[in-house]
């Protein structure tokens, strides 16, 4: 080869417009034709742009490997640079035409001719190399910079993750994936929203369960029976099972792929689906309180995703109205109230349904952290079928003595934390008259 580097730049057309949507799905097929065509990976940095496009680099030993993708065209503009004569970037090629299922143009360019450029021109300084003991070199790793970003047209929030995807699937629902972050473990997400991660999941999980059964407990008596719509990764009926009173849990997930997702890979949340007190239903939650009998439960728990797909009908008038006739006199309802600073409508129409249904003093709203959730700053509305409050009539003795049992399981509830959650900040309960 007369010169330094070969570069081709390739228009790739009629490409599969969900892959070219789909950072991760980009980022492995670009590192992956990088090692097939024998180039050492040094790093690779992708980012996925709202609504659409992806663009990213691998950087290689030998060069670089790099793509700007237009889904809404099917298109993608990728440049693949080798020096030396060890790599072929045409492997590179035949695996992304194939991974993009694409139509293409290319072209091929000799980089640096050395009938042009002459070596020894440049005053350089050069080190002498030292020797390398490779024996007690780390292990290579390639340095992968892919975000996963939970986002509106004005918000987002991002995870950086390894690049590794444990599970993958496009349900009749939804896209249900698991990826390892960097800094919070594994993560489960739904479509492109976090639904919960390995490291903060319990601050949702306690919080949407012990507040309403510290609540009732503390008036009505021993909890026994548990309602869970939604809730398939398992982390709410692990706290509801904490509960040696708990005769019977019922829980009704519409996605049997969200439940396959966290037995195979978040053992940590799914360890109570083997419990023989669960009655695990794999169906639609709203259908199930509409054919329910009244007076059937003492709580019920909605740990739904946010009002998009199949959990927006969790967000209705008579879904609740169902709700309420299948809750017993004195029965809680909970369940996940969206964030004020991100879903500020929901969650104000969410509250107002349920003091429709209910009555306005008979709902009350809990924030808590919800570290990997857009903003932080998340919420639950409770409401209660009875005349009792969730703060005032609350047993704080008994809530420390639960504390105290479970002292090694819980991380975040704890019996002065039920009163402070249903304390608001003024813009919120502003935001709530
Ligand atoms: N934006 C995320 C809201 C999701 C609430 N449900 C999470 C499911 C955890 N069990």
């Amino acid at each position: 080869m007369n010169a330094l580097g070969r570069h081709i730049l390739v228009e790739f057309s009629n490409c599969k417009a969900d892959v070219l949507n789909d950072v991760s799905a980009i980022e492995n097929a670009m590192v992956e034709a990088a090692q097939i065509a024998g180039a050492t990976v040094i790093n690779s940095t992708f980012h996925h742009f709202s609504p659409y496009g992806v663009s990213g680099v691998v950087v290689i030993q030998e060069s670089h490997l790099a793509i700007h993708t237009w889904p809404e065209y099917r298109y993608a503009a990728v440049d693949l640079f080798t020096c030396g004569d060890t790599v072929d970037p045409w492997v590179s090629f035949e695996h992304l035409k194939k991974a993009f299922g694409a139509s293409y143009s290319a072209l091929e360019m000799n980089r640096g001719s050395t009938h042009v450029i002459k070596k020894g021109d440049a005053p350089l300084q050069v080190k002498p190399a030292e020797a390398v003991d490779f024996s007690k070199t780390e292990p290579y790793r390639i340095n992968r910079n892919v975000w996963f970003t939970d986002k509106d047209e004005n918000q987002a929030l991002s995870l950086r993750y390894t690049g590794d995807v444990f599970f993958d699937e496009r349900s009749p629902f939804q896209r249900v994936r698991i990826l390892e972050s960097c800094a919070y473990g594994k993560m489960l997400a739904i479509d492109d929203m976090v639904m919960c991660t390995e490291r903060d999941e319990s601050h949702y999980h306690e919080m949407i369960v012990h507040p309403a059964l510290q609540a009732f407990q503390s008036v009505v008596g021993p909890v026994k029976n548990v309602l869970v719509i939604g809730g398939g990764d398992g982390g709410t009926i692990r706290e509801v099972f904490m509960y040696p009173s708990i005769e019977k849990v019922t829980m009704v997930e519409i996605d049997e792929a969200v439940v396959r997702a966290s037995k195979l890979h978040l053992p940590t949340l799914s360890r109570e689906f083997s419990n023989p007190k669960l009655n695990l239903i794999i169906g639609d939650g709203i259908e199930f309180v509409r054919n329910c009998p009244a007076n059937s439960f003492d709580v019920v728990i909605v740990d739904g995703s946010d009002p998009a797909g199949p959990a927006e009908g969790l967000f209705t008038q008579e879904f609740y109205q169902d709700c309420k006739r299948t809750l017993k006199d004195n029965g809680v309802l909970v369940t996940q109230g969206e964030s004020p600073m991100f879903h500020s409508k929901t969650f104000v129409e969410l509250n107002k349904c349920l003091k429709s249904v209910f009555a306005p003093t008979a709902v009350h709203t809990l924030l808590f952290h919800s570290t990997t959730y857009p903003t932080g700053m998340w919420s639950l509305q409770m409401a209660i079928k009875g005349q009792y409050h969730p703060v005032r009539d609350h047993n704080r003795q008994a809530t420390a003595d639960f504390v105290e049992k479970n002292t090694a399981s819980l991380k975040y509830y704890n019996d002065e934390l039920h009163s402070a959650a249903f304390t608001l900040p003024r813009f919120v309960k502003q935001m709530l008259t």
